[in-house]
């Protein structure tokens, strides 16, 4: 007889995450899960990405993960095709299962994109595949240019980074030379997108590169 075991919650959640990207591939709707420190635009982000890819014709949903509210969800409900809040309600970070269930609960047809905004939190989404094709770790000159270093088990997987608020470098005194000299040591294939969604500077860049990713 065979017995397979399932080691730890981690191997669990890879599995979900496995299923819920083959259902996304089915359906042919690419998955950014985008983590970051609470504040540091996520939501702003997708603020500006959602319209500006609904320009091209690209309809995107959003899954979005907090303790509690549904304040992003209602910040993002009138620019995405569909939007799904999860209140983890002390979870620190988004599971595959509960993506699984906010997958059953939107219709893919037609759908583009899929943007899961995680729980914000540098440390615990790390380790959680969620089923996506691509995992942005975002910052904010704010938070200081030393945090890629000390967290960096969120930048070792990123297959982008978003260094997020520029306008404020020089008012922050935020050195840009320590973040990309830590980043050689965690990770050196990410692209890194320095933009402001204040601004708006930079964000044709990281709309060029989800266009690209996606179509490849
Ligand atoms: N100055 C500045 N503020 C920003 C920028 N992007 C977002 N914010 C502000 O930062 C705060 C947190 O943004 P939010 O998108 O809610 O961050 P989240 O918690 O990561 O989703 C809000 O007050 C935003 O208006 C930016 O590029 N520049
Ligand atoms: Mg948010």
């Amino acid at each position: 007889m065979k017995i397979n075991v399932v080691k730890n919650v981690l191997e669990a959640n890879d599995a979900l995450a496995a299923e819920n990207r083959e259902k996304l591939d089915a359906a042919g709707v690419w998955c950014v899960n985008i983590t970051s420190a609470p504040g540091s635009g996520k939501t702003s982000l997708l603020e500006k990405t959602i319209p500006a890819l609904a320009a091209k014709g690209l309809a995107s949903a959003v899954i979005v993960g907090d303790l509690q509210t549904t304040r992003d969800a209602e910040r993002l409900g009138n620019l995405a095709a569909q939007v799904t809040q999860i209140n983890t309600e002390g979870g620190c970070h988004l599971t595959a299962s509960q993506v699984a269930a906010a997958l059953a609960g939107l219709d893919l047809k037609g759908l583009e994109y899929l943007f899961i905004e995680n729980v914000g939190n540098m440390v615990c989404p790390a380790g959680f595949d969620l089923g996506e094709h691509a995992r942005v770790a975002m910052l904010s000159t704010p938070e200081g240019d030393d945090k890629a270093a000390k967290y960096n088990t969120l930048f070792l997987p990123a297959d982008a980074i978003v260094l997020n608020k520029i306008e404020l470098i020089e008012a922050l005194g935020y050195d840009k030379s320590r973040l990309y000299d830590d980043l050689k040591k965690i990770n050196t294939a990410a692209p890194v997108f320095e933009l402001s969604c204040r601004t708006g500077e930079g964000l044709e860049t990281w709309l060029a590169w989800l266009g690209a990713k996606r179509t490849r």
